[in-house]
């Protein structure tokens, strides 16, 4: 059996922890592969170094490495080098990047300087993570640089800063008129990635941003259309929780884009492909939307801990299993 999901910063990459830990009841050699395909719109240069927090979000989530309480960079962390480029007058000073943090930043960048392609260098962090140990590629959505940039309103001046800018520095504060996301329309999707889409049992949609990161991700040429033909049955879960997002600023980029903080809303981003959706129990989702829209299932969806994290991913197998078997496809228990 074969899983693929789509996956942003911490949303994704808890949910696909607790994805892992569902599986890891598994009998071995009976085991699900499991294909992460990561948003890398988030991506950033800084002192000369290429950082990917959504990957490494999902680096370090998926190895145990991760700060827990921040979602985000790695735990046990020291921040000697930031101090020291503080002391030099270097800038940025917004984004807090630690030691360890560092080190993933100046390796990856020296593979890049070599011309090894992202998705090669992501499957060498990967090795250092133990990621296949537990059955688990981790794609990048495209080896070619692509960023998400803000266009905002300061002081009557319109301008584009980084999303990263907008996200960290101003806490999504700063009126954003529109995102424009350099690179995205010439971009090739990542070996692997389209591949890991058709040929998939399962595919799932963590409660990852809808706009900045999946969003993204369905932005790479050939994705959606994947998606739209792909067999397997594409399940989502819904990133609100008493209509709002549990953490970060999606209900923002939500209304930059036009589109309702409502799980009946976000669904219909992906009204062309979702055949399944995850809502909380509370969510004002109408049940008359089963008749048109993808199935629902009703279920908490605060991913408290890893086990609450498990248990959502194990009623969105379940809900695809469901849909497979009514469709006439395959077996998609794990
Ligand atoms: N998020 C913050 O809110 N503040 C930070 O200083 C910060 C630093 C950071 C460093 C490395 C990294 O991989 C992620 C980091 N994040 C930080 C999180 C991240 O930038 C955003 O949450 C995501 O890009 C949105 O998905």
């Amino acid at each position: 059996m074969r899983i693929t999901a789509l996956a942003g910063g911490v949303g994704g990459a808890r949910f696909v922890r607790g994805l892992l830990h569902h599986l890891s009841g598994t009998r071995p050699g009976e085991r699900p592969e499991v294909t992460v395909i990561g948003n890398t719109g988030d991506d950033i240069t800084l002192f000369g170094l290429r950082v990917c927090p959504d990957l490494d979000t999902l680096l370090y989530t998926l190895g145990g490495g991760v700060h827990d309480g921040q979602g985000w960079g790695r735990a046990d962390e020291s921040h000697l080098v930031i101090a020291e480029l503080a002391a030099l007058g270097a800038t940025p000073m917004w984004f807090s990047l630690g030691d360890k943090d560092f080190a993933t930043h100046i390796y990856r960048s020296q593979l890049l300087g070599h011309g090894m392609p992202l998705s090669a260098v992501t499957a060498r962090l990967a090795g250092r993570w133990g990621l296949g140990e537990q059955g688990v590629t981790l794609l990048p959505m495209t080896d070619t640089p692509v960023e998400t940039h803000v266009v905002v309103t300061e002081d009557g001046q319109q301008r584009a800063i980084h999303f990263q800018e907008w996200w960290v520095r101003h806490q999504a504060a700063l009126e954003a008129e529109r995102f424009v996301v350099a690179g995205l329309d010439a971009a090739t999707p990542a070996p692997g990635v389209l591949e890991a889409i058709r040929s998939a049992d399962v595919v799932l949609l963590p409660p990852s941003n809808p706009v900045v990161s999946i969003g993204i991700i369905l932005g790479v040429p050939g994705v959606r259309d994947a998606l739209r033909g792909t067999r397997a049955p594409v399940v989502g879960v819904s990133p609100l929780v008493g209509g709002r997002p549990v953490r970060g600023h999606a209900d923002v980029c939500l209304r930059t884009i036009g589109v309702d903080t409502t799980s009946e809303a976000v669904a219909g981003l992906y009204a062309d492909f979702l055949d399944g959706w995850l809502v909380d129990p509370e969510d004002p989702m109408p049940e008359t939307a089963r008749s048109s829209g993808p199935a629902l299932v009703r279920r908490p969806l605060l991913m408290s801990s890893v086990e609450a994290a498990a248990e959502i991913a194990a009623s969105a197998l379940e809900l695809a299993q469901r849909l497979g078997t009514a469709s006439g496809g395959g077996e998609v228990r794990p």
